[in-house]
This record gives C-alpha cells, structure tokens and sequence, in this order.
C-alpha cells in the first residue's frame, strides 16, 4: 500500500508542483507566443499522460496485489487494447511535433522588411554589427580575424566601411521593428538566446546562422549563451535594450563604424 500511496502523491505533487511554482516564464518581449502556446500544449500532453500512466500503474499495483491462492491469467496478445494504445500515442506524438513544425516555417521565413544584425560569439563575448548608411551589411572572412579586426569584416568590401561595430557592449534595437538576427561564432559552438524573446539558435563556426523577431517591448534583457562553451561559459552574458525609435537613433549616433575603428587601431599602431 506504501507504493500506491507514493505514486499518487508523485502524480499529485507534479501537477501542483505546475500551478503553483514560481518559475515560469519570464514576461515575453516578442511577437513569439506562438512559441509559449506550442509548449504549453506539450505540457499539457505529457502532462496528462504522466498522470495517467502513474496512476494506472497505482491502480494495478493496488488491485492487482498479492493474496494466496490468486493466480495471473496469461494473456500475451490484446490486438484491440495494441491498436488504441498505438493510435493514441500517434496522435498524441503529432500533436506535439506539428505545432513545432509551423513554428519553425515562420521561424526562418524572415519578413522583407527586417533589419539585419550580426551576433558574434567568441569565448566569452558577444560583438554585434548593425548596417550604417548604406543599409547593408559588409561581407567577413575568418582569414581576416585579427587583433585589430577581431570580427574579421572583409576591409575590401565598401559596404563594410560604415557598418557599426560594438564589441563587448549593449546591443540595442528599436521596439515594434523585424530584425534578422545573423549569427556567427569565432571559435566554438555558441548560442545566442534571450529568454524574453523566446528565440536562440545555435552559433556555428564557419557558418551564420539566423532567425528573426519583433521586439515588442522595451526594457533592458540579459543574453544568456545556451551552449556550454568552456569554462567560461557561465559568464557569457551580454546585455540587449529595446528602445524607442528616438533612443534608438540617440544611441546610434553614438557607435563607432568599421572605417572608424580600423583607423584608431591604425594610430595606435602608428604610436608605437
Ligand atoms: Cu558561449
């Protein structure tokens, strides 16, 4: 009877564990709740099924309890209860996996409008690019990582010249406006997610990856990297604020461009 009375109080003590913990989501800052509903709905799939299995096996424990003189029936084939139990689990597999498929269609079809930013994960920094003028981003070469061209932007591509650098600093973007983030690593894999806004993907050297989102609130929020990335990797933390347009285009005056950078690295160099 001990065991029964566990199995209930786990299968209890779960759900409510649920409603009643204070770590949930952090507020979203996004126009990703497409994302919240496709987890809410696993949640309530595994959840219900988690209830009734422990139960059920509660129930069997119970009824099914040693007495003398009981004996087991051999029953080795039910092909009724085999095709309900694999039908259910279908479609409730389904359930879970096409919610997730829509997401992700949407996930990756980034609206014409969108501006692009560059993430750059490095160990343990992030670096960010935003288009200057001209609305584009330059092209980068890892052969052209260096000391004083740490993001390896290509210097003989004019679109490069105005591109904002921020290396190591607070990237902000302006509330209610697509953005597609590109996201490239220096070194190993990084992950680039800030809870709020419901959306991180993998950073692969050699490669830039994307996603894109609208930002639809403002405030400051933290960047977490969401791969382990050495030892290091719990203090790769980086900062995003969503302004206003105004403190946008306050804030943007402010960088410095790639032309801007690679001649104070030139009289640094011209000092010495
Ligand atoms: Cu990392």
């Amino acid at each position: 009877m001990a065991v029964v009375v566990i199995l209930i109080v786990i299968a209890v003590g779960s759900v409510l564990f649920h409603l009643l913990s204070p770590w949930w989501w952090t507020p979203i800052a996004s126009n990703w709740d497409y994302i919240d509903n496709t987890i809410i709905i696993t949640f309530w799939i595994t959840g219900v099924v988690f209830v009734a299995v422990v139960l059920f096996i509660a129930f069997c424990v119970y009824r099914f309890r040693h007495s003398p003189g009981k004996r087991a029936a051999y029953e080795p084939e039910n092909r009724i209860l085999e095709f309900w139990l694999a039908t259910v689990t279908a479609v409730g597999v389904a359930a879970m996996l096409a919610p997730g498929l829509f997401v992700w269609n949407q996930f990756i079809t980034v609206p014409n409008d969108a501006t692009e930013v560059e993430v750059v994960g490095q160990q343990w920094l992030w670096s960010f690019r935003l288009p200057g003028k001209d609305g584009r981003l330059g092209t980068s070469e890892t052969s052209d990582v260096s000391s004083d061209n740490p993001l390896g932007i290509n210097k003989r591509d004019p679109a490069s010249l105005d591109d904002i650098i921020i290396q190591g600093g607070e990237l902000h973007l302006p509330v209610g406006k697509p953005v597609k983030m590109l996201l490239r690593s220096l070194d190993v894999v990084h992950d680039f997610y800030v809870p709020e806004f419901r959306a991180k993907m993998d950073m692969i050297p050699g490669s830039v990856s994307y996603y894109w989102f609208i930002p639809t609130r403002t405030g400051t929020f933290e960047v977490l990297c969401a791969e382990l990335c050495g030892v290091g990797h719990p203090q790769m933390r980086g900062t995003v604020v969503v302004d206003t347009e105004a403190d946008y285009q306050t804030w943007l005056q402010q960088q410095q461009t790639f032309s801007q950078m690679m001649a104070s690295a030139g009289d640094v160099q011209t000092a010495k």
